[in-house]
């Protein structure tokens, strides 16, 4: 009735950007990302204790926040078909700064997906993990494998096919580096959540958007193949700079960049013509992420320092949600 799980957050190379459903959390497009380690959430479940109760972070969890927990939490029980289950604990904890804009729901609810029905006496299984992430947030649908995992839109109105896949896994590509570039460590004024809906909602470009990111998956998955660093890289830039542009143009318009992101990618570009292999990508925060080598991540992190990084994260690919032994609890 207990168990405890540690998951890597991921980034997008190819973005999810926009809902068909808010509920069921199913996107327009498909998505495709990495799973970054060192960075790491831990989470443990347990069922039948006497009340149910929420700790994130030091904290406990109130409001919506706690919603969505214990809502994944029902889904688990309807899973295992078992309603006797009783009220649970859960105890996450992460190991990275949140405002470092990586989503950490991603890592947490896909810990809280695999631990749930872990608890609950499920056995593993990837794509019935994935869904339940999915139902806590999007982008943790893409965080129960590692490596490389593409989440697949689907058709179905119930998102039995909307999950993610694994691609390639860490071993695929272990010289590929992310470098996280902290320039603000405020909060993000408008949220992924309500960000992409007012995409959706109001952007002349959203259409566009879908039909671009749908077709840089299969595209995407043979760079990775053929571990082609700069079709990669340049792909990263153009989804990120459309996801942006489909953005801005949102009425009223959201601008996540801010001066420092711009200084930064100019300098990059200076860069990468002087022959450094390096290209960004960024999510709905000012923060950009880095893609290159190993023999340039030094590199790459000493131009995001010149550009005024407070923090500097190196990341390499990272592994599967995995069940640990020592519970948090
Ligand atoms: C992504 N993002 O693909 C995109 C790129 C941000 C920009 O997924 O509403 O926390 O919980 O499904 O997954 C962040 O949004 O949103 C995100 P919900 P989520 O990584």
């Amino acid at each position: 009735m207990k168990a405890t799980v540690l998951a890597h957050p991921n980034i997008a190379l190819v973005k999810y950007w926009g809902k068909r459903d808010d509920a069921l959390i199913l996107p327009h497009q498909s998505s495709l990302s990495l799973t970054l380690s060192p960075l790491s959430v831990t989470t443990t479940v347990e069922f039948g204790v006497p009340t149910d109760a929420v700790e994130l972070n030091g904290h406990v969890a109130k409001g919506s926040e706690r919603e969505r927990v214990l809502r994944l939490l029902e889904s688990v029980r309807a899973q295992a078909g078992d309603k006797s289950l009783g009220p649970a604990k859960v105890v996450s904890r992460g190991d990275f700064p949140m405002a470092a804009g990586l989503a950490s729901s991603a890592a947490g609810f896909a810990a809280l997906a695999v631990a749930g029905r872990a608890a609950a006496g499920l056995p593993r299984d990837t794509k019935a993990e994935s869904i339940l992430a999915r139902l806590g947030s999007g982008s943790a649908c893409r965080s129960v494998q590692g490596g490389f995992c593409e989440w697949q839109r689907g058709e179905r109105p119930d998102g039995d096919d909307s999950f993610a896949v694994q691609r390639f896994d860490a071993a695929h590509w272990p010289e590929l580096r992310m470098v996280v570039a902290i320039l603000d460590r405020g909060e993000k004024d408008v949220k992924s959540r309500d960000g992409m809906k007012q995409a959706v909602e109001t952007s002349p470009y959203y259409a566009a958007w879908v039909k671009d990111a749908e077709a840089e998956v299969p595209r995407a998955r043979e760079y990775i193949a053929r571990r082609d660093l700069q079709a990669l890289g340049e792909m990263c830039e153009r989804n990120a700079w459309r996801m942006h542009s489909t953005s801005l143009a949102a009425d009223p318009p959201l601008c996540y960049l801010n001066a420092a992101t711009v200084g930064l990618i100019h300098h990059l570009r200076e860069h990468r013509k002087k022959g450094v292999p390096v290209w960004f990508t960024l999510d709905a925060g000012p923060n950009p992420v880095l893609l290159t080598d190993a023999a340039n991540e030094v590199a790459a992190e000493a131009l995001a320092r010149a550009c005024g990084a407070l923090d500097v994260i190196r990341c390499v690919p990272g592994g599967d949600a995995t069940l640990k032994s020592e519970h948090l609890f």
